[in-house]
């Protein structure tokens, strides 16, 4: 195990204010297939999610639902837990924040940030918006209607006066741009870094890491007047979850720091500016990269439980299917990108590169081989220079799957395995299979052998986008479970001839406009 490679990667934690939807079922999908193809890639991955359960927020969600705030979380936080079961995510990991580990860790990291002077008491008195949970400086903030003051996300703020304890954030300017000018994939997409640089840039403020005037929170060791401001608490979870504060425990040498926090754009500056601030100042390693992607709106108005417009990502797996709706979500848009939720839009999708193009491709292979070759793989002849450029695409496609997910460019990662799903269906155009089991019917065994292995490893690398479909698309192929990784996707001419199959199944329903299956 030690020998192994290995990849951490984080979901932010989800407030229980609210259901789960499909920005929340988003960020953890795009986390769930990278953690899958990076074990099938031989990493030894650690996969993160969980549940952000103090604050004031959450205190008055739970006040307005007459329900003690343990009691709510509780209930709320399963709705999460269940999300993750619904969209078979594989986290390894899910952490809530009220959890005694978690007030363990904090109070660690708060204990060590006090020793080393990096935080002070003093007096808050400023702009507070508790949709946020976050502090603004008079001049970021809009003139809203009746003398109300509106932050740049839209959110309400209220003045705020109070003891606090602060953290030295000023004295950290310097160092951050340095770690981002020396680290320069530490925040992606590139814009977004951009931004950030242009904020610290511009000057750093002690920022308030305790409040007095409510109790919903982790208690300040040693002066229980105060809790921990919720963010400093919240992305305390990255480490909890890997052990801290016991920094000799094989999870934290093995995997701290974490290599990727997958984040919405929203919360950009808590994961770049705080976070790497916080554990810098403590003498820890800061993350190495934090990646703020799009925001979703719905049929082009933004998605609030005021416009009722909330899209359940639930209703949409009931609607069209667990892997139609991973696949439309990284497939639709640019990721990093905002985009635009259309039920057009993702019937398109799935009629056209699902079932056309990828499902057709696997439904005329396999039942030729089923009618033509006793159900077994097909024997094959001499490779003529056609079947290898077709293979060779296909056992290359590995490289430019891993640079893209790289940098998490899962569109991009799409559009080269579609590449050859196009390449593969000309292929079976040019080559005729049906005219040579009349002409040449040793040579349509080749075109079917090599067909076969192309589906192969269009299944493999498909697998962590749609493992259920993928799954039972290999089944039909018998190819082992053992065999259902990456390093035996590059060993060449895997399926063994001769190997029984099982009788074909369509993988990809089709949909007519009003959504239902035709
Ligand atoms: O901010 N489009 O939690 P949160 C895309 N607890 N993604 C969306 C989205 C949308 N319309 N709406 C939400 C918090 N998201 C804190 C995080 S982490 C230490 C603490 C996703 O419940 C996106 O990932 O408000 C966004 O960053 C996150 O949900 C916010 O979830």
């Amino acid at each position: 195990m030690t020998g192994k490679k290995r990849y951490y990667l984080t979901t932010p934690i989800y407030y229980v204010n609210d259901q789960p939807h499909i920005g929340h079922a988003y960020t953890s999908l795009a986390c769930d297939v990278l953690a899958r193809f990076k074990r099938m890639d031989g990493y030894d991955v650690h996969f993160l999610t969980g549940t952000d359960e103090h604050g004031q927020k959450v205190a008055k969600s739970a006040e307005d639902a007459g329900t003690d705030p343990q009691g709510f979380c509780d209930r709320v936080s399963r709705n999460f837990r269940d999300l993750a079961g619904a969209m078979n995510y594989t986290n390894d990991d899910f952490i809530r924040t009220t959890e005694e580990r978690h007030i363990k860790s904090c109070q660690a990291l708060w204990n060590e940030l006090i020793g080393k002077g990096e935080i002070y008491l003093g007096k808050y008195a400023g702009w507070y918006a508790v949709r946020d949970e976050a502090f603004y400086a008079e001049d970021e903030l809009k003139d809203g209607p009746d003398g109300r003051k509106i932050a740049p996300s839209g959110a309400e703020c209220e003045w705020v006066e109070e003891d606090s304890y602060f953290f030295r954030l000023s004295a950290w300017g310097e160092r951050l741009l340095k770690f981002y000018d020396e680290n320069p994939d530490f925040i992606l997409p590139p814009n977004r870094r951009n931004e950030v640089v242009s904020f610290v840039r511009s000057g750093l403020r002690d920022l308030s890491v305790s409040r007095t005037t409510f109790s919903w929170g982790i208690p300040v060791p040693g002066d229980s007047r105060h809790i921990m401001y919720v963010w400093l608490d919240a992305l305390t979870n990255y480490i909890t979850g890997v052990g801290y504060p016991d920094t000799g425990a094989e999870s934290w040498k093995r995997f701290w720091p974490a290599d990727l926090h997958m984040v919405g754009k929203d919360i950009l500056r808590f994961h770049t500016v705080y976070w790497p601030a916080f554990l810098m100042a403590a003498g820890l390693p800061p993350p190495k990269r934090v990646f703020a992607h799009g925001w979703w709106t719905n049929e082009g108005q933004k998605i609030s439980k005021s416009l009722n417009n909330v899209i359940n990502p639930l209703d949409l797996v009931a609607t069209y299917g667990l892997d139609p709706t991973r696949y439309f979500l990284l497939r639709e848009v640019p990721f990093g990108q905002d985009g635009d939720f259309s039920r057009a839009a993702m019937i398109h999708r799935i009629n056209s590169d699902l079932a056309n193009d990828f499902g057709n491709l696997a439904q005329r292979v396999l039942s030729m081989i089923n009618k033509n070759c006793d159900g077994k793989v097909p024997e094959h002849g001499p490779f003529l220079p056609a079947d290898t450029r077709l293979t060779d695409a296909a056992y290359n496609l590995v490289h430019p799957c891993r640079a893209t997910l790289d940098v998490q460019a899962f569109h991009k990662m799409l559009d080269e395995i579609w590449a050859v799903v196009g390449q593969a269906n000309r292929y079976v155009d040019e080559q005729g299979p049906w005219v040579l089991k009349k002409t040449d019917p040793a040579r349509m065994h080749t075109v079917l052998y090599v067909l076969a292995e192309t589906l192969r490893c269009l299944a493999l690398l498909a697998h962590p986008f749609m493992p259920q479909s993928m799954d039972r698309l290999l089944d039909q192929l018998a190819v082992p479970q053992d065999a259902r990784n990456f390093s035996v996707l590059t060993a060449r001419h895997a399926l063994k001839s001769g190997t029984e199959l099982p009788a074909p199944q369509g993988i990809f329903p089709r949909f007519v406009e009003d959504g239902a299956r035709s």
